[in-house]
């Protein structure tokens, strides 16, 4: 009734933002993303009757704000009559900083607890149940490049192209740590509600989509840097339209932007993302890592650099 599983964080090329069910946590609109490969959650649940309740250390800290929403991840998995759980989990990154803690956390959640109650759902209804939980982690259910189709009423997550196929590299600038003023769920839903733009942002995102995946197919890294920099500025333009606004940005965002700008003028094959939160992601060819690592690092403002290919999905590490 114990189970390890460990999944690694995902980032969007074409961004997940705004749902059109709450109740169900369905996106209004399809994404893709990348899977990381050196960044991750490990994630242990272990069922046991003689418990009184549900318990979830994050990082050996007792995390009672969380519980709540792993607690109904784990009855959507197991079913509501299941013995009560131990659920810990360890992040090798900072956590709830635009980094997609919640990706990892909840794709190794429901791996976890598949195995552990033993329940053999398969890949695909994990990831329905991840994404139950939080959007972004039905992504990390897969490795390599991702896409979440956002057909009728349920989502579909597939992988594209696997990380071996076409290896590119990710370097994370850290601008600022510590957890962001407003939280995804809450962000989408303001969004939503009042940002002028964001109809229109729904109704082009299937263009994108279509962009992106030729730009995946061709290996085409300038088609999918324009269009994922496009689809980026997009919404973080639906989000500084809302009200209240949105800016996850802080001064070196900007700067860390420039600073990839610079490099492209310079022909360097990198591109940026950034999410909801002041990091800035700068996706390279494997060749030029080195110098978009030692570019960002000497951004005032850096506070650190991380960096790390592109990996598989979530997996069960233990099952004992
Ligand atoms: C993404 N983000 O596609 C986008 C880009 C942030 C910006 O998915 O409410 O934590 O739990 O479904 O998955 C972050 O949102 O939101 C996210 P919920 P989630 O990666």
């Amino acid at each position: 009734m114990r189970a390890t599983a460990r999944a690694q964080p995902n980032i969007a090329l074409i961004k997940y933002w705004g749902k059109r069910d709450t109740e169900q946590n369905l996106p209004a609109v399809g994404s893709i993303s990348i899977t990381l490969a050196d960044l991750y959650t490990t994630m242990r649940v272990g069922f046991d009757e003689s418990l009184s309740a549900d318990s979830l250390v994050v990082n050996d800290t007792g995390n009672p704000v969380m519980l709540p929403r792993v607690s109904r991840c784990l009855d959507a998995v197991v079913g509501a009559d299941r013995a009560p759980a131990l659920i810990a989990s360890e992040s090798n990154f900072p956590i709830a900083a635009g980094l997609a803690s919640s990706a990892s956390a909840f794709a190794a959640l429901v791996v976890a607890a598949d195995a552990a109650a033993a329940t053999h759902h398969s890949r695909e209804r994990l990831a329905r149940l991840a994404g139950q939980a939080s959007g972004s982690a039905a992504r990390s259910i897969y490795g390599g490049f991702v896409e979440l189709a956002n057909d009728d009423d349920a989502i579909e997550v597939s992988t594209l192209c696997p990380a071996d196929d076409w290896p590119l590299s990710v370097v994370v600038a850290i601008t600022a740590t510590g957890p962001k003023a407003v939280g995804s769920t809450e962000a989408m839903e303001t969004s939503r509600a009042t940002s002028p733009f964001y109809a229109r942002w729904v109704e082009q995102q299937n263009d994108d989509l279509d962009e992106a995946r030729a730009g995946i197919g061709a290996r085409d890294f300038a088609r999918l840097a324009a269009v994922a920099e496009h689809n980026c500025l997009k919404m973080h333009s639906v989000m500084w339209a809302s009200r209240p606004p949105m800016v996850y940005w802080n001064a070196t965002t900007l700067e860390c932007m420039d600073a990839v700008r610079q490099m492209q003028a310079e022909g360097i094959p990198v591109f940026f993302t950034i999410d909801a939160g002041p990091q800035l992601k700068a996706v390279c060819e494997p060749a030029a890592v080195e110098a978009v690592r030692e570019r960002l690092a000497a951004t005032e403002g850096v506070e650190a650099v991380m960096v790390t290919g592109l990996g598989d999905g979530a997996r069960l590490i233990d099952d004992g």
